[in-house]
């Protein structure tokens, strides 16, 4: 990594997994000029995280959202670049995948599915202390 460079943690979350949709952000991460630094498949398992997710620790969609994430494998992805933690998340779009625009990976690509959580996709790291972070929880 350059002294200029930063780091996030992206997730192709179980929805986008399992809707095959792994290549589809990768090409899109790669193809906004983005560095692929690690590379994984894995079930994410609760006690990982309930860490990642301690922020929203008692909220309505806390339980369904370990639930949602644990059900399946999942691809986890460090990624490099010059502001590529706000850059990552502008591609994803809206938390929201119904509101997120078009041209953002939620919006093109999600929709609600009248679950109790968002199925949105992807994760991406939202400030550099929280990707450190997140990247020591996964990449440890
Ligand atoms: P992420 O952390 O996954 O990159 O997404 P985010 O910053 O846009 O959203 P955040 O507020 O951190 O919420 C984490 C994830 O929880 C699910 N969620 N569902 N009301 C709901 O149904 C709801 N609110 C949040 C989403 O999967 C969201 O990405
Ligand atoms: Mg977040």
């Amino acid at each position: 990594m350059t002294a200029q460079s930063e780091r996030t943690l992206v997730i192709v979350k179980p929805d986008g997994y399992r809707r095959g949709l792994t290549g589809e952000v990768l090409r899109r991460i790669e193809a906004k000029g983005y560095v692929l630094a690690e590379l994984k498949v894995a079930t994410p398992d609760r006690e990982r995280l309930a860490k990642h997710y301690a922020e929203h620790e008692g909220k309505p969609f806390y339980q369904p959202l370990l639930e949602f994430m644990s059900s399946g494998p999942a691809t986890f992805a460090v990624v490099e670049g010059h502001r590529c933690i706000e850059g990552f998340r502008a591609l994803a779009g809206a938390t929201d995948p119904t509101a997120a625009l078009p041209g953002t990976i939620r919006g093109d690509l999600g929709r609600d599915w009248g679950e109790k959580v968002q199925a949105n996709i992807v994760h991406g790291s939202d400030s550099p202390e929280s990707a450190e972070r997140e990247i020591g929880i996964w990449f440890a």
